[in-house]
């Protein structure tokens, strides 16, 4: 099983050579959506569940309509800087090593990380740039990046170990103040500038507090493109944070950098330093229908609107929506207590009278008292988009018959 799908990423990656050679990728058509561009990425990419974005994909919002508070791993959204590697547990292990240790390097293999006491923990996992197209569609602002809509986001119930358990174990001293995990995948190569492997400083303070190293994700092994055999999973903040393919983590009694925490995941751009802000941690709030864009509904038919709404800084404990455009808005039922990093659902019933098209909003508002503003404030790289996305659907009257 394994060695197929080490072929099959091969044969992605070499796709034109592949179809020069005459052969045509017969086991990979068997488990993988026909027609999609192939990002190296394992798991079946089919076109109603996800949107393809370079070497991401993104899940589609409809899709989480019928599924619950997890996001079922057939449809969780996948960044990858480069490609999934599948890497085999047998041989894998996890080194911890630097000056913020008292000692030497420290390995532990899969079966050692597996017989240390067990967490469990539902958290979400939403990339930096999540809603990134907004700033350009909805505030006209230039952005880099993937040109995400609201679908790089997870929720996920975790199993693994308290990274702080592990650092303890390993000897960490009370000099560390940065621990930096890094990824197994391919080193990352952008503007013919090789990068090295994924890796951005945790401060200790964090690695402490609640981060886990996961080995599995709702109730499975983690899946080879959520970072097999373990990956970090840091509770709340950034998804950068949360390093898949953890091969090694250097704990360091001096402040750490990489470029994931001095050129990327800062804020840049008017009414920030020239070295961007402090490095990016916390996630921000947003909302989203569970309804593709451009929906088409029916005049004079109740339809229930269903959504979910999410803030990284505390639980979300309102939610509003508006059908005429953010003129009236009416509370809706959430279907989810709030919970600390996690979602909840909601639904709200609407009979549009009228053909014609028509903007739906939703705004939420967390305990810390966040709300959804009307425009996000602006940075080059168009992270923490915050606003209220405007989703537009039309309204058509029942004809013919
Ligand atoms: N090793 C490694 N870890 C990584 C990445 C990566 O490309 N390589 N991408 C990061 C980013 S930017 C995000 S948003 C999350 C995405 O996690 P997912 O693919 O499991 O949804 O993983 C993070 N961890
Ligand atoms: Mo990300």
């Amino acid at each position: 099983m394994i060695p197929a799908r080490r072929a099959v990423l091969k044969l992605l990656a070499a796709a034109p050579v592949a179809a020069q050679l005459g052969y045509a990728a017969p086991s990979f058509a068997a488990t993988a959506a026909p027609g999609i561009a192939a990002p190296g990425i394992v798991k079946p990419l089919p076109p109603e569940l996800f949107t393809v974005r370079g070497t991401n994909a993104e899940t589609n919002f409809a899709a989480l309509r019928s599924t619950g508070l997890h996001t079922p791993v057939d449809r969780f959204f996948v960044r990858n800087h480069t490609s999934t590697p599948v890497l085999d547990e047998k041989t894998w292990g996890l080194t911890v090593w630097g000056s913020g240790l008292r000692g030497a390097p420290v390995r532990f293999t899969y079966d050692q990380l597996r017989r240390l006491p067990s967490v469990t923990r539902t958290a979400a996992v939403e990339c930096a740039g999540n809603g990134r197209s907004f700033y350009t569609s909805q505030q006209g602002d230039t952005v880099t990046g993937t040109a995400w809509t609201l679908g790089a986001v997870g929720v996920a119930h975790w199993r693994g170990v308290r990274l702080s358990d592990v650092l303890r174990r390993a000897g960490i001293s009370r000099d560390a103040v940065d621990v930096m995990p890094r990824g197994l995948d391919d080193e990352y190569v952008t503007g013919g500038v090789n990068l090295g492997h994924v890796r951005r400083p945790l401060p200790v303070r964090k690695a402490l507090d609640d981060v886990i190293l996961a080995y599995e994700m709702n109730g499975e092994p983690l899946p080879y493109d959520h970072g097999f055999p373990v990956r970090v999973i840091v509770p709340s903040w950034i998804g950068i944070a949360s390093v898949k393919w953890v091969g090694d983590i250097e704990v360091s009694a001096e402040p750490l950098y990489s470029p994931w925490n001095t050129d990327f995941y800062r804020l840049f751009g008017s009414g920030y330093p020239a070295e961007g802000s402090a490095p990016l941690t916390r996630q921000t709030i947003k909302s989203a229908f569970e309804l593709a864009q451009g929906a088409v509904l029916t005049a004079g038919e109740t339809h229930e609107l269903t959504g979910r709404s999410w803030s990284g800084k505390a639980p979300v404990r309102r939610v509003e929506v508006s059908t005429d455009g953010g003129a009236r808005w009416r509370r809706v039922q959430l279907r989810d207590a709030p919970r600390r990093d996690s979602w909840v659902r909601w639904s709200v019933p609407w009979r549009p009278r009228e053909a014609g098209s028509v903007q739906l909003l939703a705004r939420a508002t967390d305990a810390a008292g966040n709300t959804q503003p009307e425009r996000a404030v602006p940075n080059t790289q168009g992270y923490l988009f915050d606003a209220v996305v405007r989703h537009p659907v039309t309204v058509r009257t029942l004809t013919g018959g």
